[in-house]
Order: C-alpha cells, then sequence, then structure tokens
C-alpha cells in the first residue's frame, strides 16, 4: 500500500512536471513590409489554457566580445540568471536604466564575469559606459514558449491545442511597445504558420540583416 502511494505521488510529479505541452507547433514568419526578412525578433506564445510549470532552460549567457554584446538579443524565463563574461582583452562596465531591470556592472577585465538575475517580465536595454556602440537586449519572458528569429523565422514547440495569443516583439518594430499581437487557435498537433509584417524604425543600434 505504502510503496502505491509511492508510486502515485511519483506519477503527480512527473506530470506536474511535464505541464500541459502539447505536440502542436508555430512556425512564424516576420517580415518587412518590402519583404525582407526581420531577425532578431522575439515570439512568445501564449495558450489560454496556461503553460503549467514549464520553463525555458539555461544557462543564460550574454558575453562581450569583439567590443559587443553577444547575442544582440537574448530570451530569458522571469527568474533566470544570466552571466556576463568578458572575452575581450580590455575592461568593460555594463549598465541598463530598463524599468524591468536597472543595474550596473562597474568596470571589469578579460576572463571575468558577473551575474545578474532578472526577476520581472520585460525588456532589458544593455550598453557598455565605455563603448557608445555596444547595444543588446534581454527578453524576460513569462512563457516557456518562445523564440527567436532568425532570416525571418521562428518555430515554438510543443504547444498544447486551442486559442493562444502570439506576441511579436523586436526593439525597433514600428508598433506600440514595439510589438505586434495576434490571437491563433494552435491545432492538437502539426504546424500552424502564421505570416507577420512589421517595418523597423531606422536606429544606429540595430544589428544584423533584414
Ligand atoms: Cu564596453
Amino acid at each position: 500500500m505504502r510503496e502505491r502511494m509511492r508510486m502515485l505521488a511519483l506519477l503527480a510529479l512527473v506530470l506536474g512536471l511535464a505541464g500541459p505541452a502539447g505536440a502542436a507547433e508555430l512556425d512564424l514568419t516576420l517580415s518587412t513590409g518590402a519583404g525582407k526578412p526581420v531577425s532578431d525578433a522575439v515570439v512568445m506564445v501564449r495558450p489560454d489554457a496556461g503553460h503549467g510549470s514549464a520553463r525555458l532552460a539555461g544557462p543564460f549567457v550574454m558575453a562581450q566580445k569583439d567590443t559587443q554584446f553577444q547575442p544582440y538579443v537574448l530570451i530569458v524565463p522571469v527568474g533566470a540568471e544570466v552571466s556576463f563574461p568578458n572575452l575581450d582583452p580590455f575592461h568593460h562596465h555594463v549598465y541598463s536604466f530598463s524599468k524591468a531591470k536597472t543595474f550596473e556592472l562597474k568596470l571589469y577585465g578579460q576572463d571575468q564575469t558577473r551575474k545578474v538575475t532578472f526577476d520581472k517580465p520585460g525588456v532589458v536595454a544593455l550598453g557598455c559606459n565605455i563603448h557608445d556602440n555596444m547595444a543588446a537586449y534581454i527578453r524576460v519572458v513569462d512563457t516557456p514558449f518562445a523564440a527567436r528569429t532568425a532570416a525571418g523565422a521562428a518555430v515554438v514547440r510543443d504547444l498544447p491545442p486551442g486559442p493562444a495569443t502570439v506576441t511579436i516583439w523586436h526593439p525597433f518594430l514600428k508598433a506600440p511597445d514595439n510589438e505586434i499581437t495576434r490571437r491563433v487557435t494552435l491545432p492538437a498537433s502539426g504546424a500552424l504558420r502564421l505570416s507577420v509584417s512589421g517595418d523597423l524604425k531606422p536606429s544606429r543600434l540595430q544589428r544584423g540583416a533584414y
């Protein structure tokens, strides 16, 4: 009897950890009005049914290399600890004034690292006090269903079926809060294709090809 109870408890734990993940995927393409693919956008899917206890997996790293942040856009879950290794043979001084996380990592040198925990969802714009053209973004997400576009495409997997809200964000997207939102209904299995068009505001802090 005790053995059976233990088995049931274990089963509940396993099911609980797995959450309501399903078999559908979202295939998103994002391009400008002129048809150019947009990279470094973040696609977030929030199923109406919720997402259980599923969470994006780390490690989460925002490096400084060749006088740039790498990557340009990093997706992390709420509560993530992000490391900021300096891989350059000179100092950097990383900061953010963003509402989602205001912090400063004072001058530190080659092969040193620092850690910051991001405890609120939102956009964190990064800069360097020494190098004015260094810029990057951390998007802190409250859903495990998130992906970044590369060459204008992103795939979000293991989605539960049913209605969901899809949010597409890019630091320079011409839209309120730099976000476009779509309502979709996810199938029980297979792929839902979604094509979205959005233009970017020109900025000296833009990076990548689109
Ligand atoms: Cu720097």
